[in-house]
Order: structure tokens, then C-alpha cells, then sequence
């Protein structure tokens, strides 16, 4: 197995709406995170994810991109960007930027132009089609609800948008287009960013007039492009977003030759709490047994021929303390077994702010104040269906993308430290009780948790470079599995139920020492691990000489 930085790494998202402010405008900020770099160097992460911070009119906070080479007004300035890179390269911490381009923002220029007229140059740096019978061209949808296309009065033509009707959808088609993004790429290498997050990048091979979204044809060829084109020969960080992956594709992209990407983010374990075939808000309980299989199946199936990106939590998702723990009497315990799980695993791990202080959902009673388009969106769908206010309310606050969005907890102040004005969004009122000030100082807290994890997974090559394999595989309340590298051996044990349950290896686990690394309830270390009654949510990391 090769070894690069990068799968010894641990990458920290931040969304730097809510983050931290600076100036009292109520919205996060550059400047604010160059406050908080010292935080997250004390956390132990390597690299940060920065979600869009690129001028945009925020129709899907900063998704929606007007300049890919210029800042947001409210963020700060291109200085201040520079600044972030330079104050986290000081502190041994890359930038990865957020790199959105499936789509653009309608206000970009490039669709200002393109919509001018059908002979305008850049016309084709979009997707068009002619009415079919007077009406929209196919029956393709936006995730954002209702058809992907849009009518062009002007034109006559309509427009093709995966996403908001504000953001049209590139054609990569057009080899303009993609070189005009390469250069893009290009200037921000050139700045030293450590790489690219890369949004919904499956779906740039798209054939709309086949209904081709996800993987299509010349996909994997635009990535083998790009990356000969701009990172290549770089030694950066390049994930992709790629919610229809398979094993089979994801050992293309992340083959270890190096041709496409480092690794990708796939959602197999993100869509197990929804009835199969319908949507995200049509909700289901999580089954272990589910749990497991999805996991352990990417596991063995990228051992050696790709790699995993390792999260449980980014913007578009629930907490997951409140999602597959306990957020009430168990929510300690409960964060740092999920943690446990995860940063066990073979894998890059990805840690969403405010994941480490084991942040929770959150329940606006107004529907005035949830901000994010999907959830209204769905919310005026559903409620033409004939859906209760009730059962939508249900969905949002079990699903919404704000519940990963509410302002970062920093301390028991008003508004949480994270303002000193009006935040453009409400916080969770729990923060008196989980915030970041209260747990950095207290060394059973869920931060020094995640930091203590970190530091396993830089002690242990074999966290990083370990075989994975489940054990107990028909244990519906137990997730335990090992890694093996030559003669080390790490046994992870998580309950994920609120009771005590048995743990009882079939099997004798044979070792000739063995050592606890981690825990989240006190341990008595003389204890066989063959036969282990374990409390609530308890967890339990070994390192096991064989
Ligand atoms: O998300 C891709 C995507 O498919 C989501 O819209 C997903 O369907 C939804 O969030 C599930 O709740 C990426 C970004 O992460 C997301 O924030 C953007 O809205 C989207 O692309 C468009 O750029
Ligand atoms: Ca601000």
C-alpha cells in the first residue's frame, strides 16, 4: 500500500457562513476563521475543507458561484484568503477549496453572456433545448424539486439545472468550458491551496437528451483531463462528491496510480435512514445490520485498489449524534463511539464542525426560520401534495440541511460567541451546555475526544494502512471489527444501543499484550476482552500485539 500524506490526514470541514464573525455583521467570515486557526491546530487536523467562499448571490450559500476567482463581499477579500492559507500553512494546516463546477450561478458572466442570445460565444458553455410539443424537453428533475429545465422567453429555449434554477448546468461537453476551469483551477493552485473538494463531479458527463445524469460516458475521461491538466503532478488533496457511486467506480477515481483522484465521498450509509426509492425526508429507522454491510462493503472492496473518505456529518447532513446516537441522556457517550467507529476505519476521516463538540439537530418551531432552499422548497412540493404540516415539520427536523447549519457553539456568551450582531440564522439554544469554551478545558470532554483520536491515528500506522475486517457480523447492536498491519492488531468495539448488551467473541482473540487506547466509559484493564459486558453507547479501541 502506498503511503501519501493524505491518508495519514484528517480534514476539518468548515462553512464559513457559520462559523465565526469577525465584524459583527451577524455572518461568518475569513477573518473569523483565521481567529479560530489556533482551535483547530489544538484539535490536531491537517487539512480544512472550506465550503464556497466565491462571490456569489448565495441562492444556495455560495453553491451558486458568480466568480470563481473573486470573494464573497460578506467573507472578506482575496488578502484575507491569502492570509488563510499562509497562517494555515504556518500552522502545518492546507486549504482544500470547494470546487463547484457542475453549474454556475445565473449571475455569473459566462450565462449573462450565454443568455443573450443563441449565437452569443457563450452560448454553449451552457446546456439548451427547444421545447418538445410547446412544452419542457424531458421529464429530468432538479434535486431541489420540480423540472430541471427552465424556459428562456427570451430565446424560446430552455435551459438545463440539476439545482436551482439559479444555477445552470455547465456543458463539459465544450472544450472551451472546461479549459476556461482548468486555468481556473490552475490560479488557485498557483495560490498554494492543499486541493479541491469537488461538488456532485459525477454528474459533468451527463446526457440530458438520454437522461444521463450520474456517470456518464466521458466522466472518467474529463477527470483523467483535469488532473493532467492542473493537480497532477502536485501531490494535493482532490476528493469528489458522487452520491451514485459504486466500489467498481470508486476504484477508477481513486485508482492508486494517480490518474483521477485521491479519494471520493460516498453516500451508501447516508441513504439507509430513508424508505428505498423515495426521498430523503420519507423517513425509516436506521437497522445496525444495514450499517454494517454498507460500511464493511466499501472497506474490503477499496483495501488496496482506492481509498475512503471516513464521515458521518458535512453541510448538506443531520448531526449525527442526534441522527444514530442518543442526543439526549447519552449524547457524550453516544458522539464518541460514532467517533470511535469511524476514525477506526480504513480511510481518510472528515470531521464537520461542530461534530467534535458533538453538536445536536436542531427545532425551529417557524418555518420562517429554516433558511435552506431544499427544505422550502420541499416544503411548498409536499404541502400542494396534500402533506400535514406536522409530518413535513417531522422531515426537516430529521433531515434539514440546517440542522449541520445553525452558527458554531464557541462559548455560553449570547449568540455563542459566534457574533456579536444578529446572526443570519438562529442558534441551537443548547449552546449554554455544548460549547466549545466548556469542553476544551474538561479532559473527559467530546473535543479532547476527537483530539485524542487524531493522535492515535498519527501514533499507529496501522489505523492509517491496516486491513479491515468486521467481526460479529449478525450482531444487531454491537459494530466491532479489527485491522490488521504484520503483527498489529486493532480491535474496535462500539454499542450502539441505549443498554447493556454482551460482547462475546466466538472466536478467542489471541494476542500477546494488549493495550487500551481509547475508551468512553472508565475501564478495568485487567478485564478479558473475550467476554465484555458493555454499558450504554460504550466503546472500546484496543491495540492488541500478536
Ligand atoms: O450536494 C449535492 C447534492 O446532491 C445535494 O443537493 C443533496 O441532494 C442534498 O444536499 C441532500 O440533502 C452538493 C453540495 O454539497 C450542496 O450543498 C449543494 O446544494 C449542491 O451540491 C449543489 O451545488
Ligand atoms: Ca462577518
Amino acid at each position: 500500500m502506498r503511503e501519501e500524506w493524505w491518508k495519514e490526514s484528517v480534514v476539518y470541514q468548515v462553512y464559513p457562513r457559520s462559523f465565526k464573525d469577525s465584524n459583527g455583521d451577524g455572518i461568518g467570515d475569513l477573518r473569523g476563521i483565521i481567529e479560530k486557526l489556533d482551535y483547530l491546530k489544538e484539535l490536531g487536523i491537517d487539512v480544512i475543507w472550506l465550503s464556497p467562499v466565491y462571490k456569489s448571490p448565495n441562492d444556495d450559500n455560495g453553491y451558486d458561484i458568480s466568480n470563481y476567482e473573486d470573494i464573497m463581499d460578506e467573507f472578506g477579500t482575496m488578502e484575507d484568503v491569502d492570509e488563510l492559507i499562509m497562517e494555515g500553512n504556518n500552522r502545518g494546516i492546507k486549504i482544500l477549496m470547494d470546487l463547484v463546477v457542475n453549474h454556475t450561478s445565473d449571475e455569473h458572466n459566462w450565462f449573462i453572456e450565454a443568455k443573450k442570445s443563441k449565437d452569443n460565444p457563450y452560448r454553449d458553455y451552457y446546456i439548451w433545448r427547444d421545447p418538445v410539443n410547446g412544452l419542457v424537453p424531458n421529464d429530468l428533475t432538479s434535486a431541489f424539486g420540480g423540472s430541471a429545465w427552465e424556459y428562456d422567453q427570451e430565446s424560446g429555449q430552455y435551459y438545463l439545472h440539476f439545482f436551482s434554477r439559479k444555477q445552470p448546468d455547465l456543458n463539459w461537453e465544450n472544450e472551451e468550458v472546461r479549459n476556461r476551469v482548468y486555468d481556473m483551477m490552475n490560479f488557485w493552485i498557483n495560490k498554494g491551496v492543499g486541493g479541491f473538494r469537488m461538488d456532485v463531479i459525477d454528474l459533468i458527463g451527463k446526457i440530458p437528451d438520454k437522461k444521463i445524469k450520474e456517470n456518464g460516458p466521458k466522466l472518467h475521461e474529463y477527470i483523467k483531463e483535469m488532473n493532467k491538466k492542473t493537480f497532477g503532478n502536485k501531490d494535493l488533496l482532490t476528493v469528489g462528491e458522487t452520491w451514485g457511486c459504486t466500489p467498481e467506480i470508486a476504484k477508477q477515481y481513486s485508482n492508486p496510480d494517480g490518474s483521477e483522484l485521491s479519494m471520493i465521498f460516498q453516500f451508501d450509509h447516508i441513504l439507509l435512514d430513508q424508505q428505498p426509492g423515495k426521498e430523503k425526508w420519507d423517513l425509516k429507522p436506521l437497522e445496525l445490520l444495514d450499517l454494517k454491510k454498507a460500511l464493511s462493503r466499501w472497506q474490503v472492496e477499496l483495501d488496496d485498489a482506492g481509498w475512503n473518505s471516513l464521515f458521518w456529518n458535512n453541510h448538506d447532513l443531520p448531526r449525527i449524534v442526534s441522527r444514530w446516537g442518543n442526543d439526549e441522556e447519552y449524547r457524550v457517550e453516544s458522539a464518541k463511539m460514532l467517533a470511535t467507529l469511524l476514525h477506526g476505519m480504513k480511510g481518510t476521516p472528515y470531521i464537520y464542525q461542530g461534530e467534535e463538540l458533538g453538536m445536536t439537530n436542531v427545532r425551529f418551531e417557524n418555518l420562517e426560520d429554516y433558511k435552506d432552499i431544499e427544505s422550502l422548497n420541499m416544503y411548498k412540493e409536499r404541502r400542494e401534495n396534500g402533506y400535514s404540516h406536522e409530518e413535513m415539520m417531522e422531515s426537516i427536523y430529521t433531515k434539514g440541511r440546517d440542522n449541520a447549519r445553525t452558527p458554531m457553539q464557541w462559548n455560553d456568551s449570547e449568540n455563542a460567541g459566534f457574533t456579536s450582531g444578529e446572526p443570519w440564522m438562529k442558534l441551537n439554544p443548547n449552546y449554554k451546555e455544548i460549547n466549545a469554551e466548556l469542553q476544551l478545558d474538561d479532559e473527559n470532554s467530546i473535543f479532547n475526544f476527537y483530539k485524542k483520536l487524531i493522535k492515535i491515528r498519527k501514533e499507529n500506522p496501522v489505523v492509517v494502512y491496516g486491513k479491515y475486517d468486521l467481526i460479529l457480523d449478525d450482531n444487531k447492536e454491537i459494530f466491532a471489527y479489527t485491522r490488521t498491519l504484520k503483527n498489529e492488531q486493532l480491535l474496535i468495539i462500539c454499542n450502539f444501543v441505549a443498554r447493556k448488551t454482551e460482547f462475546k467473541c466466538e472466536e478467542i482473540i489471541k494476542f500477546k499484550h494488549k493495550e487500551l487506547l481509547i475508551s468512553n466509559y472508565e475501564v478495568n484493564e485487567n478485564e478479558s476482552i473475550n467476554n465484555i459486558e458493555l454499558r450504554p453507547y460504550e466503546c472500546r479501541f484496543y491495540k492488541l500485539l500478536m
